[in-house]
């Protein structure tokens, strides 16, 4: 078990605060009464809030492992009945979150506004997996997997007095916050957009940050951060895990500097990316200045629609988008294979980025869960399963809809509305999860977009689709036009696939 002999150092039911000034290191834990023998050294002293019998002890002196709060789960040790408050419970991760850690015995509270319903219906579109409103979900949790959960209806920035009073009343070990808006289209509309976006994400973050300070300073904060903070650097220079290792060196005029542990750059690329550096930022300060204890989790292009718990039932299934705004590439492939619209490649095509499946997400999600950062550590993790070009990912949805669907998919070029580069060196690191938390990839992508293919072949979704055929092709240009990005060429797949996986292994740094 990866968790195993982290200590209770780690662990939310601890009450560091107010008990013992930690940051003095040893000037407060002459206070205390400590044995004789050890009287020389100074402690960090602390209480357990789930085992007041205990007493004051060392908090480095019970591991996960020997503790009865902390039981064995296929993600590692889990804390018994585990207080996680979701942030953004609605949305499409958000609700998968919750329904897969009510099935582990998380006890689970969760807070939404409803915004991605908003965003996505101001656009015209709307998530192509039919899902009903709060309250019948919050039913069907609990009538099919036996999960409640503790919803309240709450806009983070705008309602910071509301959400203050409901940490205050769930005191929640953990916080996860996906309740961001997750589309750099959409922040790349007009002034607008870009404005409501950066204050939702930004100040959404910023106050929650106080307020954690405040009233639950020892919870973890599992905040959603992207891969596409780093953008793709020319250099080739490798993507680490949002900090310089500890043997980066900087060279330049003859002399040199170590660069370990320092942040490394950011280039986002797109105004919904900047919001993401800027909470980089603030979380990294906050963990510093009040020794808050935070994940910020550099997750790559997302996709898939399914965990046992959302395929248990209709009325369980987290949304799904393809639109131009809130799409991600493979939901959008597979839908417009769905309808016989070739995959739109932006640009070259030959743009690289790290994906992950829902499933594996959820899964990466839980054993950061299992292990919380010490007091006042700002961790990072790449949170990827693995690095495809994106015409790779656009032949492997064409061969899977062409084998097991007897669909003609075809695939097409289009002018890039985005400024990014479409022909670059990528390598990103993502070590900390399989190395440090144990976690392996589960989830086959070609067998992900299999059953892709069957829920959204399914009568009823696929008319959902073609309803909303209009918002596929992109109209937001990063220059502020609005039109129709135009065709540059259709595909000749099987001489392309060839030629292809040349250039990507070039491009991998495999070669
Ligand atoms: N792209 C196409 N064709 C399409 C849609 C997108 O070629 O039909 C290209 C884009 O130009 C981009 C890449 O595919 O190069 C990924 O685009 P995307 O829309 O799937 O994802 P992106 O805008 O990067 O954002 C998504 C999520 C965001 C998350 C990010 C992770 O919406 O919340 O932060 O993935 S990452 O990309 O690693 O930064």
């Amino acid at each position: 078990m990866h968790n195993a002999k982290c200590t209770c150092w780690n662990c939310p039911a601890i009450n560091l605060a107010g008990k013992v000034d930690f940051r003095a290191c040893g000037q407060a834990g002459a206070q205390f009464d400590k044995k004789a023998d050890d009287s020389q050294e100074t402690h960090i002293m602390a209480e357990c809030k789930r085992r007041p019998d205990l007493g004051l002890f060392d908090p480095m002196s019970i591991t996960f492992e020997e503790c009865p709060e902390w039981q064995k789960t296929p993600y590692g040790y889990l804390l018994k009945n585990m207080r996680v408050m979701i942030l953004g419970v609605d949305g499409y991760l958000g609700w998968t979150l919750a329904l897969w850690l009510g099935r582990l015995g998380c006890q689970v509270s969760g807070v939404d506004n409803y915004n991605r319903r908003n965003w996505v219906k101001e656009r015209g579109a709307h998530t192509v997996i039919p899902i009903s409103r709060m309250s019948e979900r919050l039913h069907a949790a609990k009538e099919v997997l036996g999960v409640n959960i503790n919803f309240r209806e709450i806009d983070i920035y705008e309602e910071r007095d509301k959400l203050k009073e409901f940490i205050d009343e769930i005191k929640p070990e953990a916080i996860v916050h996906y309740g961001e808006c997750p589309s750099a289209p959409f922040s790349m509309i007009d002034v607008e957009h870009a404005i409501d976006v950066q204050r939702n994400n930004v100040l959404g973050t910023l106050g929650l940050l106080f307020t954690m300070r405040d009233i639950v300073p020892e919870s973890s904060l599992l905040k959603l951060g992207t891969m596409g903070e780093y953008g793709t650097p020319l250099t080739g220079r490798p993507l680490f895990e949002g900090m310089f290792p500890a043997d980066a060196v900087l060279h330049w005029d003859n002399r040199e500097w170590s660069l370990g542990g320092e942040l490394t750059p950011r280039d986002p690329v797109s105004f919904y990316h900047v919001s993401k550096v800027q909470d980089t930022f603030n979380c990294y300060e906050a963990s510093k200045y009040w020794w808050l204890r935070s994940y910020d989790i550099m997750q790559g292009v997302i996709f898939g629609v399914h965990t046992e718990e959302v395929s248990a039932d209709p009325r369980l299934r987290t949304r799904l988008d393809i639109d131009e705004w809130f799409g991600t590439i493979i939901n959008r492939f597979v839908a417009q294979a769905v309808l016989d619209i070739p995959l739109t490649l932006y640009g070259a095509g030959q743009q690289i980025r790290g994906f992950i499946a829902l499933r594996d997400a959820m899964e990466c999600m839980t054993r950061l869960l299992a292990s919380p950062p010490e007091p006042g550590q700002y961790a990072v993790v790449n949170q990827i399963s693995g690095v495809k070009s994106l015409r790779q990912l656009a032949y492997i949805v064409a061969k899977v809809g062409r084998k097991h669907f007897n669909l003609p998919v075809q695939i097409q070029r289009i002018e890039n509305p985005r400024v990014e580069a479409d022909i670059h060196p990528f390598e990103a690191l993502y070590e900390k999860l399989p190395k440090q938390y144990g976690f392996e990839p589960k989830v086959d992508i070609e067998e992900e977009v299999r059953r892709m293919f069957e829920l959204l072949m399914k009568p009823e979704i696929r008319a959902r689709i073609e309803e909303k055929k209009h918002v596929i092709i992109p109209k937001t240009w990063w220059s502020g036009v609005k039109r129709e990005a135009q065709r540059i060429e259709l595909i000749n797949l099987e001489k392309e696939i060839k030629e292809d996986e040349e250039r990507a292994k070039i491009f991998m740094g495999k070669k």
